[in-house]
């Protein structure tokens, strides 16, 4: 842990100018030394969750790293205050479509006291119920988490193809309790397409922001190990992966259907043709609603930018090519035609070892 914080300290120090860590460092050693561990400031706690964003080389939004709010919650640890938070986060994200990258921080693992654990890996998901003959309704995804929420004691949701899951976090006792998300906290957004009246009567939908909550922040040794955050939606998270992947909602045979596409043969590229449309729905939707969604050429264009930024100021930036280009049209973007440094640096956000049981 000591070296891991002096790691974490120097950088902090060096980016900020904060002169000599030395003094720093000291303190920590001694700190650790009686307590088996160490307490941030609220600053290093900022810093450091920031550059955990900006090591992330799964993302592409990094352009913003410094932009980050970090909501300093250190002090909830119960599963009932960390679920009233969480909500509290969503409000804030949200603000009523103009989405802020936010993350909060609950308390830390600290020696024979683990901090507390969100085992919802979004702060909103939909639930996927399975039916007797093994078809989902709703999102096939989910189907773990929706079967631990019933056996946990949820009653389960209307049973829409859109149900919103309760949340399921742990505290200190080690048991997972859920709690109802509400629903003036989880703001959606209908689909539908700027050419295709018909496409409304689909009844889709998305939620506006994706809050990741499953993932440990890990800053100079100590392990967040609850500590949501989330940015805005790239169009393609839901109209190329979540509406469209075989194993979630799997609807480009139905949006081909109602297009009038030939589906004889994969030759006639109906899936291609649908996916694009679906695509243009999701974002024109999102528009439309006043909610921040960005479109993968923009978001593509951003990243060159950021790497072109980090650079110049003596920073390697690493990038995992198979999550950073999209997976709709990639050759069309710029961050297809090149490869990335592979290194992974902390802070950073990990996941935790185990799944959902
Ligand atoms: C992954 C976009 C903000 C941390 C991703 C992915 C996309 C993305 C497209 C890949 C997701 C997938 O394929 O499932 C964006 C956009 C943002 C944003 C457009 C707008 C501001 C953030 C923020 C953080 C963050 C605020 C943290 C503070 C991450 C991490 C992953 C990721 C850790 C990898 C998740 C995993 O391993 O499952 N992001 N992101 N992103 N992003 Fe971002
Ligand atoms: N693909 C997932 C969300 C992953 C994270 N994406 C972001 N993160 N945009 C989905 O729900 O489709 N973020 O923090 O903004």
């Amino acid at each position: 842990m000591l070296r891991a914080a002096t790691e974490f300290l120097t950088l902090h120090h060096t980016e900020e100018g904060l002169g000599d860590p030395a003094p720093r460092i000291a303190e920590i050693q001694d700190e650790i030394g009686r307590t088996g561990t160490y307490r941030h400031t609220a600053r290093e706690l900022t810093f450091g969750a920031r550059v955990a964003w900006r090591n992330a080389n799964r993302c592409i939004g990094r352009l913003y790293w410094r932009s980050l709010r970090v909501d300093d919650r250190r002090d909830l640890r119960s599963a009932g205050e960390v679920a009233d938070a969480a909500v509290r986060h969503l409000r804030e994200a949200t603000r009523g479509g103009r989405i802020r990258p936010l993350i909060t921080v609950f308390a830390p693992d600290t020696p024979g006291r683990p901090g507390p654990r969100i085992w919802s890996d979004q702060l909103i998901r939909y639930a996927g119920y399975r039916r007797p003959d093994g078809t989902v309704l709703g999102d096939p995804a989910n189907t773990g988490l929706t079967a631990l929420a019933r056996r946990l004691g949820w009653p389960g949701g209307p049973g829409t193809p859109f149900d919103v899951l309760p949340l399921i976090a742990q505290g200190p006792d080690g048991v997972p309790h859920w709690f109802p998300v509400p629903q003036d906290a989880v703001h959606e957004v209908p689909l539908t397409h700027p050419g295709h009246p018909w496409f409304a009567e689909l009844g889709l939908r998305w939620h506006a922001v994706p809050a990741i909550s499953h993932m440990c922040l890990e800053i100079g040794g100590v392990c967040y190990s609850a500590a949501p955050f989330n940015g805005w939606y790239m169009g393609t998270e839901i109209g190329a992966r979540n509406l469209a992947d075989t194993d979630r909602y799997d609807l480009l045979p139905l949006v081909a259907a109602g297009l009038g596409l030939d589906t004889s043969s994969d030759r006639t590229l109906w899936k291609d043709r649908a996916l694009v449309e679906l695509n243009i729905a999701v974002l024109h939707s999102f528009d439309l609603a006043g909610v921040t969604v960005a479109d993968h050429h923009t978001e593509s264009r951003r990243f060159l930018t950021h790497l072109d930024r980090e650079e110049s100021q003596g920073r390697r930036v690493g990038a995992d090519w198979s999550w950073i280009v999209p997976p709709l049209s990639g050759s069309t973007t710029p961050v297809f035609h090149r490869t990335y440094d592979e290194t992974e640096l902390r802070p950073a956000f990990v996941h935790h070892p185990e799944g959902l049981a």
